[in-house]
């Protein structure tokens, strides 16, 4: 009862079917609405009861078979896809697994990290301020007015004539006392960048870091600098340590000393570190001088400080024996993962 030739056509046609989109194509072309084999159904309306009945169970045998064939066809080519799959993402379980490189604690990071540490047991807040920075915190309100020759000491990045990179972690002093207004103790130190026009070479760059480090409240006295840095370097550079105090200058500070520390490699002794003398010069400090106090609500009559600055750089030079500073921003690999075995032997001293 149905036609002859379209069977042939639809098996011709389900024979020919090898992709997913041949599947397609022939759902749509022989079974959808409109499809030919469909569209049989609307024979039925021309047919008598009895031939409608024979006409209908040969079109529901025709179509089960037609479907029946697709299905198998899916079913096969499901699989074969899944195995493809299955195939191209198999996992060679037994290849040794990628390495993963662990970084280090940048040496300077490691100087400045021991330093919080030690000040923090202290009880010291560590602080910090911008690195873009007013004159007048950068200079004028640490007593170095504009003309003051003492600004030469210190040269300058400037972008206007206002505003300026610092060139030291003292405005961070500045900036604590004038929000503390005289409220006291200030115990603080303040680890940054600062930048001068220094030409780079083995012992300098324009781009450094200093650690700050100030004191005020009432009977502060240079025996408590000493004390506290003595307590500090110790802490720093290994038992044992001594401590020089030499008179310098600084414009914020009255007096101004200029901190050696014995050598800890030879002891004191004088070595190549310490160029024979026994000494490494480690940081600047002083008093307060009475007129930053003053500059920032403190009275000098009733309140003293104290006050000191050292450059990461130096120290770290020191304390790993780094001959050339611009080792720490080359970021070359060779000299990074040199501190592996330093903080290895750290970490199982402290074990
Ligand atoms: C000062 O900057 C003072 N603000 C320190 C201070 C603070 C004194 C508080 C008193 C009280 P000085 O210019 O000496 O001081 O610099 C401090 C340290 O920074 C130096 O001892 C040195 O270790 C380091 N330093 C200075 N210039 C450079 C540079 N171009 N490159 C690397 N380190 C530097």
């Amino acid at each position: 009862m149905i036609d002859e030739n379209l069977i042939k056509e639809v098996d011709e046609a389900i024979n020919n079917i090898s992709t997913y989109d041949d599947l397609n194509d022939f759902r749509l072309k022989y079974l959808s609405k409109k499809g030919s084999i469909t569209s049989l159904s609307s024979k039925m309306k021309e047919l008598s009861n009895e031939e409608k009945r024979e006409f209908g169970y040969c079109l529901n045998e025709f179509k089960n078979s037609v479907q029946s064939r697709l299905n198998a066809i899916k079913e096969k080519m499901d699989l074969e896809y899944l195995n493809k799959k299955l195939e191209s993402e198999k996992i060679d379980i037994t290849l040794p697994g990628t390495k993963i490189t662990k970084g280090y604690i940048h040496p300077l990071n490691r100087v400045i990290e021991e330093v919080k540490e030690i000040f923090i047991s202290m009880g010291y807040d560590v602080k910090s301020g911008p690195e873009v920075e007013n004159d007048l915190y950068n200079f004028e309100l640490l007593n170095i007015p504009k003309s003051h020759p003492a600004r030469d000491m210190q040269d300058t990045f400037y972008i206007n004539e206002e505003i300026l990179l610092r060139s030291q972690t003292s405005p961070v002093q500045i900036r604590t006392m004038l929000e503390n207004k005289d409220k006291t103790p200030i115990r603080i130190i303040c680890p940054g960048k600062v930048y001068r026009r220094d030409n780079d070479d083995a012992t300098h760059s324009h781009q450094f870091e200093q650690i700050e480090g100030l004191v005020v409240d009432k009977n502060i006295s240079m025996a408590d600098l000493k004390g506290t840095l003595e307590v500090a370097m110790n802490k720093l550079f290994g038992d044992g340590r001594k401590l020089r105090f030499r008179p310098s200058f600084f414009p914020f500070t009255e007096p101004s000393v200029e901190v050696d520390v014995s050598c800890f490699k030879c002891n004191g002794k004088g070595c190549n570190m310490c160029k024979k003398t026994g000494w490494i010069e480690i940081l600047g400090a002083g008093m307060v001088h009475p007129n930053v106090l003053r500059n920032c609500g403190y009275d000098p009559d009733v309140y003293t400080g104290f006050a000191f600055g050292l450059g990461v750089e130096r120290i770290a030079m020191l304390k790993y024996e780094i001959n050339d500073i611009r080792d720490f921003y080359t970021n070359d690999l060779r000299f990074l993962s040199q501190f592996k075995y330093i903080e290895k032997s750290d970490d199982d001293a402290s074990k």
